[in-house]
């Protein structure tokens, strides 16, 4: 098992950091999951690992063996539906998450629309589209009523109740509208694909994987064409579409003379009222008082990624390096809200003056401070929030910042920007990338996103991503993957020069693009669906997502989220690679999900366990979809 903060040979920037702040004297006392991991001295239980433990009544637990007669469950459930009803569940997680956050994104946009928070809407032309979507007049409107009747749509989307599909499903290609009409998998209303799922995987309901499965993509589909692209489009028309700007990423960021104030978690309308309070006179005044600069806000996890897209804010780290911002001593402050928030950080900090505000009712924390964050009162939490932060700032004792470790990023990249950069100036389209693609310049797409994880080498992004673009595959990255890619230099646009192979490098050089383009947070990975359909829609690459020479992977996954995003690409028709799922222990659902489901969306999923094995596979199934379009010249 590699252990980056103990590692003295490798080369690894990302593990540097870690490293050297784990060798300092302050960190050592610090226990981080590194040392969690280490400690709990088991492996992990085959069959969690397998997919076939199942709990889902009181009658078990039940580990069930597959092929083995006496070892089904009581209720005579076997190792097939276990594992399809376990796997089911983990997408209805990951989807559940993706729309509670997207529910109060949609919520904050209504309030904007009426005027009741700091922000207004910034993106119009997106506003029209997305108006133009729903089915709603523009015409002399003004852009708040528009935005509030967008709100309500857009609400009405969660809570639908009636057969027809979401209003988002068509956008898609239309031979895709077409197989999941054909599949039965059009999602109808968001909330109720997510219950209708963990009904059917109660305890005697739904006994077939190959319907479990169904009704998984049907959840899974909610997530992608649902609930996250809404949530992507109505925090971009409110906090503006992302463009290209150049930010600075890793535990260097934090100040020395400032107080350092963390974002962590994923919802960005606490932080992006932070951003606006972070420059209030009032709060200014208060920090110079208490002996500071100023504020410095930094961001972690996906809050990170939407601040960093938007707005170039720093990133300090990413899900894996949680316990190291804080073990620094430096952070007055880290502000939480929901998702991959680790309960160990109260821990961190004991001892230390920094202070874990919890913001949302929905997440709170042993030890933290709840400090609720009021969306229609948006400014004045933010303001109590840092006024609480500055406070801490002459209590801060001994503490170290690896001012050396800090990257330069150029992020930014949506599907606008990527239509933009690609189109050129005058001919804003897909085409140009298309032409690329089918003349060989640019082999295909991979998509590199989701987690890191503790229990493998942090140079595992590194390595596929330098394999595929030295195979001239561009790359898409988003999340906590797409910062591990930035530390380690590839969203420089000097990284083609340096890594990618000569049809690749020679486009990133004319447009002045890194090889690696930052797509977002984990929500935005619905910005990848709308690109990919966008590449459809321009034409010479077939007719379906299905048909595009483009994959994807997140092969360091660690939340359910990943699994629901997975899943999503591949009833679009985008084949997806794990380093592992939980299906081994049954044979048949795992030939299904790894196989047979090709032949109803176009797409599997695929597992491989060594880093260069995944690139490898990306680029053969590049390959093969090239091959079959008749352009793997
Ligand atoms: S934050 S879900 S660790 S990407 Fe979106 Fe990072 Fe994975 Fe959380």
């Amino acid at each position: 098992m590699a252990k980056p903060n103990r590692c003295e040979s490798c080369n690894d920037i990302t593990a540097s950091s870690t490293r050297d702040l784990l060798n300092q004297d302050l960190a050592k006392q610090v226990r981080t999951a590194y040392d969690r991991i280490e400690d709990r001295g088991m492996s992990a239980c085959l069959f969690g690992s397998g997919g076939t433990c199942c709990r889902n009544c009181n009658m078990g637990p039940c580990q069930i063996i597959d092929g083995v007669e006496s070892m089904v469950g009581i209720c005579g459930a076997t190792a097939d539906t276990v594992a399809a009803r376990n796997f089911a569940r983990t997408v209805a997680g990951g989807t559940s998450a993706h729309t509670d956050h997207a529910r109060e994104m949609v919520r904050g946009f209504i309030a904007t629309a009426k005027g009741e928070t700091p922000h207004e809407i910034k993106d119009v032309e997106k506003l029209h589209d997305m108006a133009q979507l729903f089915g709603i007049e523009t015409a002399d409107r003004d852009k708040n009523e528009i935005a509030l009747e967008l709100g309500e749509r857009a609400l009405a989307e969660f809570g639908k109740q009636d057969s027809s599909p979401l209003t988002m499903l068509k956008r898609a290609p239309l031979k895709q509208q077409k197989i999941w009409k054909e599949q039965g998998v059009e999602p109808r209303g968001i909330d109720r694909e997510v219950v209708e799922m963990m009904h059917r995987t109660h305890m005697g309901v739904d006994q077939e994987y190959h319907n479990i499965t169904k009704q998984a993509s049907r959840c899974a589909l909610a997530d992608g064409w649902g609930a996250s692209m809404l949530s992507t489009e109505l925090t971009d028309i409110m906090f503006g579409t992302p463009v290209p700007k150049r930010a600075i990423i890793d535990l260097g960021v934090l100040r020395e003379d400032m107080v350092n104030v963390t974002v962590h978690g994923h919802e960005p309308l606490l932080a992006e009222s932070l951003c606006l309070a972070a420059e209030d006179e009032e709060i200014l005044a208060l920090a110079k008082k208490a002996g500071a600069e100023g504020i410095n806000l930094a961001g972690v996890c996906c809050t990170g990624n939407e601040i960093l897209m938007r707005r170039g804010i720093p990133v300090a780290g990413s899900f894996i390096q949680q316990e190291m911002v804080l073990a620094t001593g430096a952070v007055e402050a880290m502000v939480v809200d929901v998702q991959c928030v680790m309960q160990s950080l109260a821990q961190v900090v004991k001892g230390k003056h920094t202070d874990i505000i919890t913001t949302n009712y929905r997440a709170k924390m042993p030890d933290g401070v709840h400090i609720q964050f009021d969306e229609h009162d948006a400014y004045a939490s933010a303001k109590q929030i840092l006024a609480h932060a500055v406070g801490n700032f002459k209590k801060r004792g001994e503490y170290y910042i690896p001012k050396d470790k800090k990257f330069d990023v150029v992020v930014g990249f949506s599907h606008e920007t990527i239509n933009y950069m690609l189109g050129g100036r005058f001919r804003q389209s897909y085409r140009p990338l298309n032409d690329n693609i089918i003349n060989g310049r640019i082999r295909g797409v991979g998509a590199l996103v989701g987690c890191e994880h503790y229990k493998y080498s942090d140079d595992i992004h590194f390595e596929i991503a330098k394999e595929l673009i030295k195979n001239n595959v561009l790359v898409l990255a988003t999340g906590c993957a797409a910062q591990a890619l930035g530390r380690r230099g590839l969203m420089r646009p000097e990284a083609a020069t340096e890594y990618a192979g000569d049809g690749l490098r020679e486009v990133c050089e004319t447009v002045g693009m890194p090889p690696v383009l930052h797509v977002g947070s984990c929500v935005d990975n619905s910005r990848l669906l709308i690109a990919l359909t966008a590449m459809v829609k321009e034409g010479g690459l077939g007719d379906d997502i299905a048909e595009l020479p483009a994959v994807g992977s997140a092969p360091l996954w660690m939340s359910e989220k990943a699994v629901a995003i997975g899943q999503y690409f591949v009833a679009s028709g985008a084949h997806v690679i794990f380093q592992d799922l939980p299906i081994s222990g049954a044979k048949k659902f795992s030939e299904y999900l790894l196989k047979d489901i090709k032949e109803e969306f176009g797409a599997c999923w695929g597992v491989q366990s060594n880093p260069l094995d995944i690139a490898k596979a990306m680029i053969a199934a590049i390959d093969g979809k090239r091959e079959a379009l008749g352009i793997n010249k």
